[in-house]
C-alpha cells in the first residue's frame, strides 16, 4: 500500500490498558487471511498492555454468526463475572442514555495469586473479526450489511464496545493485503493492529466516561 491520506490518526491519551479484559470473536471462512488478523490483533493488544489472561478467543462458522457470537458473550462475560440477575440488567443498556454500571467481580483469592491478578469482570470490549469475499451471488451483499448493522446494535444495546474487524473485500488480494499478506511489492498492513488499539481506546473511554470523566 502507498502512503496516502488515508488511515487513522495516533491517540495522544496513554490508556492503562492491564485491567482490561477483551473478547476476540472470528470467523473462521477464509483462514489463512482471519489467522493473519487474529494474530496481529493479540500481539498488538498484548503491546498496548493488556494481559493474555484478559484475551479471551472464541470462534464462529462465518461472519454471519458474528453479531449473535458478540451479544451471548457479552451477556456471558456478566455472568461469568459472578452478577447477580439485577447486576446482570443494570449492567446492560438497552438503548437508554445510561451509562453501563460496573458489575462488581468475584472478590480476588489470597490462595490463588493468578485470579487474584487476572483481568475480571464482564469484557471491557469485543473485536469481531470476518472475513467475507465478494463472489457470484448475492450472499456477500446480504451478509455484509447484516452483520454491520447488527454489530453496531448490539454495541449499542448493552453498552459495550464492539470493534468492527470485518473485511468486505472484493477480490481475494484486497483481503490478503488488508492482512499484511498481500502478494504484490507492497505486503499490505495488518488491520489486525487497529482494531486492537480501538479496542484499547472505546474500552479505555467507555470507563471514563461512564464516571463523567473526559480526559
Ligand atoms: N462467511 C464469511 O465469513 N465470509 C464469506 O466470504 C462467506 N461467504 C459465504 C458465501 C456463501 C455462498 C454462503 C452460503 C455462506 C458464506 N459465508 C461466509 C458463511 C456465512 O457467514 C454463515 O456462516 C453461513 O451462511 C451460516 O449461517
Amino acid at each position: 500500500m502507498s502512503e496516502g491520506i488515508k488511515g487513522p490518526d495516533y491517540v495522544q491519551t496513554k490508556f492503562d490498558a492491564s485491567p482490561l479484559r477483551v473478547a476476540i470473536v472470528h470467523a473462521r471462512w477464509n483462514k489463512v487471511v482471519i489467522e493473519a488478523l487474529v494474530n496481529g490483533t493479540i500481539k498488538r493488544l498484548k503491546e498496548l498492555g493488556v494481559k493474555e489472561s484478559g484475551i479471551v478467543v472464541q470462534s464462529v462458522p462465518g461472519s454471519y454468526e458474528l453479531p449473535f457470537a458478540c451479544s451471548k458473550m457479552i451477556a456471558g462475560s456478566h455472568v461469568q463475572a459472578g452478577a447477580s440477575a439485577t447486576d446482570l440488567l443494570g449492567g446492560l443498556n438497552f438503548g437508554s442514555s445510561t451509562p453501563r454500571s460496573s458489575t462488581p467481580a468475584p472478590a480476588p483469592s489470597a490462595s490463588n495469586p493468578v485470579i487474584a491478578t487476572m483481568p475480571q469482570g464482564p469484557f471491557d470490549a469485543v473485536i469481531a473479526i470476518g472475513v467475507l469475499i465478494k463472489g457470484s451471488t448475492m450472499h456477500f451483499e446480504y451478509i455484509c450489511e447484516s452483520v454491520s448493522h447488527a454489530l453496531m446494535r448490539v454495541q449499542l444495546d448493552t453498552g459495550v464496545p464492539v470493534v468492527f474487524g470485518v473485511l468486505t473485500a472484493l477480490t481475494d488480494e484486497q483481503a490478503l493485503e488488508r492482512a499484511g499478506l498481500g502478494t504484490g511489492k507492497d505486503k499490505g498492513h495488518n488491520h489486525g493492529e487497529d482494531w486492537a488499539e480501538a479496542a484499547v481506546e472505546m474500552a479505555s473511554r467507555t470507563k471514563l466516561w461512564s464516571e463523567g470523566k473526559f480526559v
